[in-house]
């Protein structure tokens, strides 16, 4: 390579990227930043590549930059490789935040919601994210909802949506329902943080439980979710095996059952049964409440614990109301009758609201048995340890144990055993059998919000709910001028839309629902309406769910591990129950970004977190605080504007540019980690820029070599630096397809750039095998830094050159690294050294062409008749005439 003046780029990276836009959306007709999308290119295969919508709050904050750099960058390596990509965005709009931001600003919220989207979208566009936005979605228009509110019909005639009166959680500030989700672990709302109360009201459920047990079974079908994933939803879905048993009672009350059934894990334990407890909610409590003032007032004082949900077992009271003049009748022997109490820690939603307490066995059941028998109370045990291990011990709550003489004829079984015969012999005598139960509750969609898709349902005094017919979608929500923001449903307060005819009967006094659907819904099935966007017929269609399903890789933050990813799996679960999609897992692959963290800095005498013009930084790196000169105790947190140490995106791309803002994003941490954001250490990323632009403008000044080289008339610095290059180009490959290991693509992009900065001067490289590999790391590097790959293309091709992101991922070669060097000996005369690969003097043939054709070959043997050709290790003999 000839040594020729290095050339310092004259552009600097910000300028890049308002030229590289204007430039790119020119070529593709306003519709995309990437030329490759639409480029008339046979396709391979396709990859359906999503990230999770945002909610249009109006600012991009770093969270975002990270999952769109993740998801664009992917995206733009697969079109590199000629697939047909689906990356699609759009706007989960309907919720809270933008009714409560119209009610403060005296807006509406499709006002604010509109015009934040269109500032997000500016902000993607800086960031340089290719979206399709021929797919865009957003839930709050009519477009869109008209196919929710067909979604919920298709649940409602499938008996997936029904109505139930529910005791609700209730926010006083914010006037609405809350999901249990919704509650903190102090009973407090997640958005106002008021105390959540409970009411009575008439609820939309979607039956999510229906599907428990597939949502659970085909967890196991996820190998591509991270583990915490699974295991979080598994937990959730909460797959409980035990038998249901049922206990006659003996009384002389009239009572609106006979006999109580209780759902166990623990079978066997049934003869340390020495009491029932019932839930608030049992029909039995229910019905003796009414005339019993006692129980109502025990009820009403620990109303607030059986509300706060036995979450917390040692939190929740261990007190009872014992119910006189009822016995229950143990299901095994007759003569054993005992007490039944209520007791605000047996949850009314699972099983069937009823305990069978063992206090010999369940640390709960013992406590709750001493503090309402006394301290000196009998306790029964049936299970003793195996072996030779002290059987006094109380309660004594393994599971595995050996069954003792107090269990009858279980005596001498293992609890296993005997929890098999406990549920035979009740099958046998009808009072139990295997039960398999779920703690997942089934879903409450029902909002009185007005910012979401109405439900479009009709109530009828005469036919019930009735469903509105298709022709009449969508239910649109009506215009407000203003929201009060206060009352039950604010639909309710707008008698044009509450008040119609019944479509079934045609009774002009039907009322519309006046709930709208949680925004959960919205979200639960918008994947599938991407693949087939302006479809006005139906949802979507068949033959594009079969194209394009299921995604392969879904990209968003772990906080949504468990109820989005769980209601977009029911809601595949179900339309693959009538038959519009195949799969019914939705998504192949779940990749979790970890959070963005920014530098904390905290007054350590008081705690308060410090504003950045509160401290001075000094060489040490240390923050000084300014009003009393102590050193600030510096720690990473989730940004969050109370803390201040938050960044903006928008200001840190105006500031470096769009490459070096998505590189170094991508560099600072594995895609899965959390991630320190250190606007300073971004130089480094920087630097390697500066490094390829420079190699652009020097290789422009050399003299282009097209002649291609033969890999066997490599020097050994072409076979190394082929090789590393071969090596970079592999790992880069692997991380982008297969470990999604980002920040080492980074790392790999450094190292190859560094490689050819350091053979840029040296004459050992061909110009030509350089300039080619020059010319795919440009290639290499576009999925992250399009602006600089395409700046250098320019650079070295000239204004009129392809665009660089047209180019096709090049195609990895193999290693020359077994290359030996055979002496090329012409009568009796070494004459030449060939490098080729050891098998090449297994084959005549072979070895004959190859030599005759390399150049030195050429020169030797052209015009020669060879008489004889004698293969041996590391030499071939011809003797010629
Ligand atoms: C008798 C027993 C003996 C129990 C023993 C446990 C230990 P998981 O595994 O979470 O499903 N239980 C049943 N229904 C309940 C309700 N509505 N509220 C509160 N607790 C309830 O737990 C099942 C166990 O939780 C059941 O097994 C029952 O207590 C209790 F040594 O029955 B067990
Ligand atoms: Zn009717």
């Amino acid at each position: 390579m000839s040594k020729s003046q290095v050339v310092k780029p004259v552009v600097d990276l910000v300028s890049l990227d308002a030229k590289w836009i204007s430039k790119w959306k020119q070529s593709t007709n306003n519709r995309s930043l990437n030329p490759k999308k639409y480029a008339s290119i046979p396709k391979t295969k396709k990859i359906y590549s999503l990230s999770m919508f945002p909610y249009p709050s109006g600012i991009l904050h770093m969270g975002h930059l990270r999952v769109y750099t993740i998801a664009d960058s992917l995206a733009r390596y697969y079109h590199l490789k000629n697939y047909d990509v689906i990356h699609p965005m759009g706007w989960d709009a309907f919720g809270l935040p933008a009714e409560n931001a119209a009610i403060e600003r005296n807006t509406t919220p499709n006002e604010w919601t509109s015009s934040n989207i269109s500032k997000m979208k500016q902000q993607m566009e800086l960031m340089l994210a290719d979206f399709d936005w021929e797919r865009e979605l957003t839930t709050c228009e009519p477009e869109y909802y008209k196919w929710t509110q067909k979604l919920f019909l298709l649940l409602f005639e499938n008996g997936l949506a029904y109505r139930k009166k529910a005791e609700i959680n209730w926010d006083p500030i914010d006037n609405t329902v809350l999901a249990n989700e919704q509650v903190d672990s102090n009973g407090r709302s997640w958005r106002s943080g008021a105390i959540v109360e409970k009411r009575l009201l008439e609820q939309w459920f979607l039956g999510i439980t229906k599907f428990a047990n597939d949502l659970n079974k085909d967890l196991d079908l996820l190998n591509d979710w991270p583990s915490k994933v699974t295991t979080m939803q598994r937990n959730w879905i909460g797959e409980s095996h035990g038998a249901e048993l049922k206990f006659n009672i003996e009384t002389n009350l009239n009572l609106p059952l006979n006999s109580i059934d209780v759902f166990t894990t623990r079978s066997e334990t049934i003869y340390s049964v020495q009491y029932l407890a019932l839930a608030f909610d049992h029909p039995i409590v229910q019905q003796l409440s009414k005339s019993d003032h006692n129980l109502q007032k025990f009820m009403d004082n620990h109303r607030q614990q059986q509300q706060q949900q036995q979450q917390q077992y040692d939190e929740v009271s261990k007190e009872g109301y014992r119910l006189s003049n009822l016995w229950a009748i143990n299901p095994l022997d007759s003569d054993i009758k005992v007490p039944i109490f209520v007791a605000p820690y047996v949850i009314g939603s699972y099983g069937h609201g009823a305990v069978m307490g063992c206090p010999g066995h369940d640390t709960r059941d013992y406590e709750f048995w001493l503090n309402n028998m006394g301290s000196e109370a009998k306790v029964i045990k049936t299970v003793d340890p195996i072996g030779e291990v002290d059987s006094a011990e109380l309660p004594f709550t393994d599971k595995i144990g050996i069954m003792n003489e107090n269990a009858g004829s279980l005596k001498g079984l293992q609890t296993d055993e005997a929890r098999e015969k406990v549920i035979k012999m009740l099958t046998e005598s009808g009072m139990g059998s295997h039960k398999t139960n779920y703690k997942i509750r089934d879903w409450l969609i029902s909002r009185q919000r007005y910012w979401g898709a109405p439900i479009p349902i009709i109530h009828c005094n005469h036919c019930g709910p009735v469903a509105v017919p298709d022709e009449d979608l969508p239910v649109k929500l009506p215009k407000v001028d203003k929201l009060l923001g206060k009352g039950g449903s604010p639909l309710s307060q707008i008698p044009e839309f509450v008040n119609t005819s019944c479509p079934s009967c045609g009774d002009p006094h039907a009322k519309r629902d006046t709930d709208t659907m949680d925004t959960f819904m919205d979200s639960s099935w918008y994947m599938f309406r991407y693949i087939d966007p302006l479809n006005d017929k139906e949802m979507f269609s068949k033959e594009m769910a079969k194209k394009y399903l299921p995604i392969d890789q879904y990209i968003g933050g772990i906080e949504h591990a468990i109820l989005h990813l769980l209601y977009t799996r029911f809601i595949a679960k179900f339309l693959k129950s009538i038959g519009m999609i195949e799969d019914g897992e939705p998504i192949k692959k779940l990749i979790s970004q970890g959070m963005v963290h920014g530098k904390t800095y905290i007054d350590p005498t008081t705690g308060r977190f410090l504003k950045p013009n509160e401290f001075e930084l000094n060489s040490k790196g240390e923050a000084i605080i300014k009003e009393n000169n102590k050193i600030a105790t510096i720690s990473s947190e989730k940004m969050s504007k109370s803390k201040y140490n938050g960044a903006d995106p928008e200001e840190c791309i105006l500031k470096h540019g769009a490459d070096s803002t998505r590189a170094h994003i991508l560099f600072q941490a594995p895609i899965n980690e959390i991630l320190d954001w250190d606007e300073k250490k971004i130089v480094g990323v920087e630097r390697w820029l500066r490094k390829v632009l420079n190699i652009a403008s020097t290789l422009s000044t050399r003299p282009k070599v097209t002649t291609i080289k033969p890999l066997e008339e490599y020097n050994e610095s072409e076979i190394q630096f082929h090789n590393e290059i071969q090596n970079y180009l592999s790992s880069i490959n692997d991380s982008f397809e297969r470990t999604l290991s980002l920040n080492t693509v980074i790392s790999d992009y450094m190292k190859y750039t560094n490689k050819l900065t350091l053979e840029l001067n040296n004459n050992s490289i061909n110009d030509q095998i350089y300039r080619s590999a020059f010319e795919n790391l440009l290639i290499l590097i576009s999925p992250v830094t399009p602006t600089v790959a395409e700046e250098s293309n320019e650079i070295l091709n000239g204004v009129n050159s392809k665009s660089i992101l047209l180019s096709n991922w090049p195609e990895s070669s193999d290693l020359i690294s077994n290359l030996i060097s055979y002496n090329v000996m012409i009568n009796g005369k070494m004459r030449f050294v060939h490098k080729s690969t050891p098998d090449m003097i297994l084959n005549e043939q072979k070895c004959m062409n190859e030599i005759m054709d390399s150049e030195q070959g050429k020169k030797w043997l052209q015009d020669k008749t060879i008489n004889k050709m004698i293969m041996k290790k590391g030499a071939v003999v011809f003797i010629v005439k």
